[in-house]
């Protein structure tokens, strides 16, 4: 468990102060995508967490939205529901908020709490796998486990 690479350690110790049960691997192929992910893992697309950060268009303020990997954004039903359109920032911006590189960037372990909400489509999984920090490091975790964690409401995302 030492030899993690740093970001992966900063992923267990936040799963291990929230109490959440973790499994991190890292793998020798890449899991930079949600289909990457899940070719690593050997599970279905749907069964990915993609963890993406947008920001209110107005407020600025940002949002994580764990979707799966099977789904797209749906930007006016994420508007409906969140009370302003959204934008993507750019990457630095990602980096700077999460502390993480795209490809990599987990559900939880960022330096602040982070507004969240998840695609109910990911509930229906015993387990599902979430980027630990790297582009080739992923953890399992029970979906309500994840949800309860990261205080995170449901919004359909597809
Ligand atoms: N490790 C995988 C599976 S867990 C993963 O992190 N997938 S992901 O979907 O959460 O992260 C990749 C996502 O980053 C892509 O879906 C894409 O929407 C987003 N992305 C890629 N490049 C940029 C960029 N330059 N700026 C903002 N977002 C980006």
């Amino acid at each position: 468990m030492s030899d993690l690479p740093a970001a992966c350690l900063r992923v267990q110790a936040a799963a291990e102060t929230a109490g959440l049960a973790i499994r991190i691997v890292v793998r020798a192929e890449a899991t930079r995508t949600a289909e990457e992910a899940a070719a690593a893992c050997g599970c279905g697309v749907a069964q990915i967490v993609k963890s993406l950060v947008f920001v209110g268009k107005q407020s600025g303020k940002p949002w994580l939205l764990l979707v799966s990997g099977a789904n797209r954004v749906d930007e006016k039903g994420a508007a409906r529901h969140l009370g302003e359109p959204l934008k993507r920032p750019d990457a630095a911006f990602v980096r700077e908020l999460t502390g993480y590189a795209i490809g990599g960037i987990p559900p939880i372990g960022h330096p602040i709490d982070i507004a969240t909400c998840i695609d109910p489509d990911l509930m229906g999984f015993p387990t599902v796998w979430a980027a630990a920090g790297t582009p080739n490091a992923v953890f399992e975790v029970d979906p309500r486990a994840l949800a309860a964690t990261t205080k995170a409401t449901l919004m359909p995302m597809a």
